[in-house]
């Protein structure tokens, strides 16, 4: 067993955050509203009634993040657009002010030897696309084409990775099908016909974004979970294969040109009552356009137990789980086997972990540190997992830690925090937490120490 684990050359070491988690400054500047703005400042939405009207006040305080980026060392830094910043209405008339703040950001981290990472979209539709149908609308994935032409036609000289849409399944299936999301809408119909429009957006994005960024290197990130049956049982194995189709396959498998698993779209029309009538000619091929690598976010495993009810299976976890405060089973042997998984059964040529972390309830010491053990634990493990898939061949060429810094976590708002940066959200202090200290030596040494 070595002592150390030392990673390839040239694997990139980035943190990760995103618009609307971080920005605040969700009205200025000509700033159209999100359905995210429109959600949370809807009561009951967030459980701590927060908002992400301010959240780490990003959009004023970039320069100062900036300076704690190279401060880590890291070498990438993954973040997302706000579309309506660019385009407040979805499309058309274009907020210059929108564009000429991402411009400065990615000239800041070009200027700190950090790799900007652009997600197009991380959750924040401009509310008025929403008003005319939102995603389960084909005209939406329309308008997507059109902002995605005009943030890459602006900054594609310089951003060289682009993400089209980070973690398609929750866009669709919690924000239109369970309702937990924006915009909020609970119809099994919508939800699919959502994931549809933003697998199909991403397919018509692909050439244009290449066109006006000579070089680029586009991909998609998906939210990706090793499914396990609870036991040998024939019914664990179906309710295993049936939540893999789901939550894994339903993206995979049209990405990589495959179209959709018949066995889940038999499973959403006798369980959901969905009609596939929405899918045109030609759009399987779109959705399948080549991509340079695949964006994957990884954080928990699910045990399936099939109850016999022809639902949605429960899920179950073993008595000896570690679970983090989102109530997540700590699984970094899953990360290896979905990362193998890739490699083999998709030979995917390259791959990033787009997103990877912990929420644990971490508080600043009466001596001003942050000690977050836990977390430091969690993320030594996922590497290890990582170094070790690399080991089996899979192409894993860099790791974005989630996240850069505590943040607006979605309905739970403040309740949980991620970073490896601690945010005093009353005076937006930013400390660094003890696994940030790590995450610098690590990235220095390229390595860690196991012990
Ligand atoms: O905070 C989110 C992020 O926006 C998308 N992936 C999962 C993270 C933790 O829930």
């Amino acid at each position: 067993m070595p002592e150390t684990i030392t990673f390839p050359q040239g694997f990139l070491w980035g943190a990760a955050t995103s618009s609307y988690q971080i920005e605040g400054a969700w009205n200025k500047d000509g700033k159209g509203e999100s359905i995210w703005d429109r959600f949370s400042h809807t009561p009951g939405k967030i459980v701590d009634g927060s908002t992400g009207d301010v959240a780490c006040d990003h959009y004023h305080r970039w320069e100062e993040d900036l300076d704690l980026m190279q401060a880590l060392g890291l070498q990438a830094y993954r973040f997302s657009i706000a579309w309506p910043r660019i385009l407040p209405a979805g499309r058309g008339r274009v907020n210059q002010a929108g564009l000429d703040f991402y411009d400065r950001l990615v000239d800041g981290l070009l200027a700190r030897d950090i790799r900007p990472f652009v997600t197009l979209y991380h959750w924040d539709l401009p509310q008025a696309l929403q008003d005319e149908g939102g995603w389960p609308a084909r005209s939406t994935a329309e308008a997507f084409a059109e902002y995605a032409h005009m943030v890459s036609a602006r900054l594609g000289d310089r951003v060289k990775h682009w993400i089209t849409h980070n973690e398609p399944w929750v866009a669709a299936f919690l924000g239109y099908g369970m309702g937990m999301h924006a915009p909020g809408i609970q119809d099994f119909q919508q939800a699919v016909m959502a994931a549809h429009h933003l697998l199909l957006s991403h397919g018509w994005a692909v050439p244009l974004i290449r066109g006006n960024s000579p070089g680029a290197r586009v991909g998609i990130t998906l939210s990706l979970n090793d499914v396990i049956p609870a036991s040998p049982s024939p019914q664990d194995h179906a309710a295993a294969r049936e939540l893999d189709g789901f939550t894994n396959r339903w993206f995979l498998d049209p990405l990589y040109g495959r179209g959709y698993p018949a066995d889940v779209v038999q499973w959403f029309g006798r369980v959901h009552g969905v009609q596939m009538d929405f899918v045109q000619e030609g759009d399987m091929d779109a959705i399948a356009a080549p991509t340079d690598f695949l964006g994957h976010n990884y954080y928990t495993r699910t045990v399936a137990r099939g109850s016999g009810q022809g639902n949605l299976p429960p899920v179950v976890t073993t008595d000896d789980s570690e679970f983090t405060e989102m109530g997540w089973e700590v699984a970094p042997h899953s990360l290896f086997r979905m990362l193998n998984r890739l490699h083999f059964e998709y030979q995917i040529p390259s791959i990033y972990i787009t997103e990877n972390g912990a929420a644990f309830p971490d508080v600043v010491d009466e001596d001003g540190h942050v000690r977050d053990p836990r977390r430091l634990a969690y993320l030594k493990a996922h590497l290890r997992a990582a170094h070790e898939a690399i080991q089996c061949g899979v192409p894993l060429h860099g790791y974005f830690v989630w996240s850069l810094m505590d943040n607006f976590e979605w309905s739970f708002g403040y309740t949980r925090r991620f970073g490896i940066v601690y945010v005093d959200f009353a005076t937006q202090r930013r400390i660094l937490k003890e696994s940030g200290a790590w995450y610098r030596e690590l990235i220095a040494r390229h390595g860690f120490a196991l012990r």
